[in-house]
């Protein structure tokens, strides 16, 4: 498909990436990726979710990563997916908009300190859940799935370090414990350079609509079976 513009013909696929620069679009890409031009460019996801939370002394942490505090966001992905996106950034960037997931912590932190934000360490793992009515009843970790600490393709932190998260996994066809099947997820996070204090925006893509993310199970079953 072609465009004209200005007397110019352009691809398509040119104008979305030239769009893409001018405005605050996902910064999560997926793995896949199109030449245009000759500069090989990442596509992003079919679909995004985002989570905006702010962590301080009222937010406790849930669990220990080798010897670190660690707290959890609990994803719930509605169907299958070739592959799942996760990134982290701190402090948000953002604004929630209405389709975001925001943790009730996130508005009083941000009045107190916008600025406050950590080096951000994320830990992708599989839950042992996979229908809908057993969220509330909790599960277990069945594998983790990756692991990220800094990644470039994010935005730099004020201090000018990439020291943002990012990470992909993709679904494998002859392995059934490493397909992406219908389930909860559980992302992990914390830090290794300083104490996770401050702000943060994660972000999920899939190709498919509908993945929630909550701060807890409880939160999570209320979301994905209308409880709110
Ligand atoms: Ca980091």
């Amino acid at each position: 498909m072609k465009m004209k513009l200005s007397g110019k013909i352009l691809p398509l696929i040119a104008l979305t990436t030239l769009a893409g620069c001018m405005s605050t679009g996902p910064h999560l890409k997926s793995s896949v990726s199109e030449g245009v031009a000759g500069i090989e460019a990442r596509l992003p996801y079919a679909n995004y979710s985002n989570y905006f939370g702010y962590v301080d002394k009222s937010v406790v942490p849930e669990g220990k990563y080798k010897g670190k505090d660690t707290y959890y966001l609990y994803v719930w992905v509605p169907a299958a997916v070739d592959e799942i996106g996760v990134s982290m950034i701190s402090p948000a960037v953002a604004t929630p908009g209405d389709e975001d997931f925001v943790h009730a912590n996130f508005k009083p932190g941000m009045d107190k300190d916008a600025n406050k934000f950590f080096d951000t360490y994320i830990v992708l793992d599989r839950m042992n859940i996979i229908d809908s009515n057993s969220i509330a009843d909790g599960g277990k970790v069945l594998q983790n799935l990756g692991r990220n600490d800094d990644s470039s393709e994010l935005p730099a932190n004020p201090s000018g370090a990439s020291y943002n998260s990012l990470l992909r996994k993709t679904t494998s066809m002859n392995n059934p414990t490493e397909a992406l099947v219908r389930g909860v997820y559980r992302i992990g996070f914390t830090s290794f350079r300083s104490s996770v204090e401050g702000s943060f925006e994660a972000t999920i893509g899939t190709n498919v609509p509908g993945v929630k993310i909550a701060a807890s199970l409880s939160e999570l079953d209320a979301l994905v079976n209308n409880k709110l």
